[in-house]
């Protein structure tokens, strides 16, 4: 595999394990990888990035290996001492994570841009990639649900997505625009391809192409956009994909993913398990085992997916 420049979107734990994929594969060439930032919150007075975290983490090679989320290795003692006082602890903040929080919101609080955070401690913890908050100004998944509407963290963890979820929506400001450092990416002669991580599409990706202008400038780049599945054998790998297709009543197949991406797609990675459902692909197929269990996956499953981009341009 050889590309000069990459541009993946990225929710949270699926979506970083590709991305580290990307980030292994791509040898000298550059990768930027966009983050949702729409399950930001602020819990107890801090700035809390939970994807991005997830992004410098995993590509920090610092991620906690059981979760995805967190550090390795972490250690509880302010968790365990809020607890002892009485505090808020449905939300688990370990001590080496709690550093990242405090920084970030010092910072943020002294007028830097999230982008600006981003990048210096994605270069503190020596990773290659670009790491980039979709924007620098707030925009907040909300889900609608039988029980009321919650803020994300509140539906996802302090719910454990349990309510029935009626509709999604990304509460916003006029100001909301893509981070600067996107629409560089996107303008690169350099870029070879789009890569839409197999991250939730409805909670993850939809919140990146819901900052104004991103979704355009996204198909204006005249690169190959090309989707893995999060699907796996009609069950979602991890998290509430397939549950939040069921109450949203869609089918919950793979090929009702590509509908969600709709006029970006210039190809879809299909896992091999859901082969079947090529035929109802309106886009080029390549179909793989898209499980990501090894470090060895990772980079395989990368590989495939820019080859396979790679190969759409050549033939555009
Ligand atoms: N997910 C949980 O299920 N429970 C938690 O207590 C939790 C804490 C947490 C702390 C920092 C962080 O960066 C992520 C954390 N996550 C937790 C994951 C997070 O809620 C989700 O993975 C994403 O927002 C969805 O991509």
């Amino acid at each position: 595999m050889t590309a000069r420049h990459i541009l993946a979107l990225s929710g949270g734990v699926g979506g970083a394990k590709l991305a580290d994929g990307l980030q292994q594969a791509c040898n000298d060439g550059r990768l930027t990888v966009v983050v949702n930032t729409g399950d930001d919150f602020t819990h107890l007075g801090l700035n809390i990035s939970p994807d991005v975290d997830t992004a410098l983490y995993t590509l920090g090679g610092v991620a906690n290996p059981e979760t995805g989320w967190g550090r390795r290795d972490e250690t509880w003692t302010f968790m365990d001492t809020l607890a002892r006082l009485g505090g808020e602890t449905w939300f688990r903040l370990g001590d080496g994570d709690l550093a990242t929080h405090v920084e970030r919101t010092r910072r943020l609080a002294a007028g830097e841009a999230l982008s600006a955070i981003t990048a210096d401690f994605a270069r503190r913890l020596g990773i290659q990639a670009d790491v980039v908050p979709m924007s620098d100004q707030p925009l907040r998944t909300r889900v609608h649900s039988d029980e009321g509407i919650f803020d994300f963290q509140d539906y996802f963890v302090r719910h454990q997505c349990r309510p029935v979820t009626r509709s999604i929506e990304f509460a916003q400001g006029d100001d909301v625009r893509p981070s600067p450092a996107v629409l560089a990416a996107l303008a690169d002669d350099a870029l070879d391809a789009i890569v839409i991580c197999p991250s939730n599409p409805y909670l993850s990706i939809a919140p990146i192409l819901a900052v104004p202008g991103l979704r355009d400038a996204l198909r204006e780049a005249g690169v190959p956009i090309v989707a893995v599945s999060p699907l796996v054998g009609g069950a979602a790998v991890k998290g509430p994909t397939a549950k939040i297709m069921a109450e949203l009543g869609v089918p919950v197949t793979a090929d009702e993913i590509t509908r969600q991406y709709d006029d970006l797609l210039a190809g879809f990675v299909l896992d091999e398990r859901d082969a079947a459902l090529r035929e109802r692909i309106a886009v080029p197929v390549h179909v793989t085992d898209t499980l990501m269990r090894s470090a060895d996956d990772r980079v395989r499953v990368a590989r495939e997916t820019v080859d396979f981009a790679k190969h759409l341009k050549a033939r555009a």
